[in-house]
């Protein structure tokens, strides 16, 4: 049996929760290191600041985002994909910082991916009502290598929707300082968030931050995803 909500609900610190075939979700597992965790995020909101990103189809998005790392995810009028440049700001994205690095690396490691070395982090940031609808995350040339997510601030409610298009099949609620590592045939599932419901965080306020770990360049000879 999967685990669902309620398992999420009641599971402690330190035990992971097997959310699909490939996808480990650890409560807690970056508990003591929240706050540290946003300083760094605002910090790197001062070079790259926040901003909503327009789809291919027109739309606003609910979320705002920023990156860090040697490529940073975008969107606009003409698509989805990586660069090494912030639109916004025409500079190179800030530097991962190291405490990122060794958290993603750390907790992919706990999880069976061993050696993960993420060259780009997206930052998602919630306020009340941001969504961020069922999607794949198919943008990154190397798709053997994990995605690391971890969650900061308010809670959300995760939806999982499995292999293929359609309905949400399961739901999880994602707290601070939870960490989720999403490998194997979980890695091209479909997933989003659902609206942030209005409250108010200690440390983020009204916001609800997701930082995302992923490696998008294939290391030289790496096989299949180096030709894509
Ligand atoms: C499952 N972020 O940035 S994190 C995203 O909370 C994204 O901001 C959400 O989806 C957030 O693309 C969800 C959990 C997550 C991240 C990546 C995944 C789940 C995933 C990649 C594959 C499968
Ligand atoms: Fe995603």
């Amino acid at each position: 049996m999967m685990a669902d909500l309620f398992d999420t609900l009641t599971s402690g610190p330190g035990e992971a929760v097997a959310l699909a075939p490939g996808a480990w979700l650890r409560p807690g597992f970056a508990g003591g290191e929240v706050p540290s965790l946003l300083a760094a995020v605002l910090a790197v909101a001062e070079a790259a600041p926040f901003r909503h990103l327009v789809t291919p189809g027109g739309a606003t998005m609910s979320v705002a985002m920023t990156n860090c790392g040697s490529l940073g995810w975008i969107s606009d009028r003409r698509g989805y994909r990586y660069e090494q440049v912030d639109p916004l700001t025409s500079r190179r994205w800030p530097a991962m910082p190291e405490r990122f690095l060794q958290l993603a690396r750390r907790a992919a490691d706990a999880s069976g991916f061993p050696g993960f070395a993420p060259d780009a982090c997206l930052i998602n940031r919630y306020g009340p009502g941001s969504k961020l609808s069922l999607h794949q995350d198919r943008d990154e040339l190397d798709l053997d290598a994990p995605i690391v997510s971890v969650s900061l601030g308010l809670p959300a409610v995760f939806m999982f929707g499995g292999q293929a298009r359609g309905a949400c099949a399961s739901r999880h609620r994602l707290q601070s300082g939870d960490v989720v590592v999403w490998g194997g045939v979980s890695r091209l599932a479909f997933h989003g968030i659902a609206p942030l419901a209005a409250g108010a965080h200690g440390l983020t306020g009204e916001f609800r931050y997701n930082l995302t770990f992923r490696k998008v360049m294939s290391e030289p000879g790496a096989g299949a995803g180096a030709q894509r």
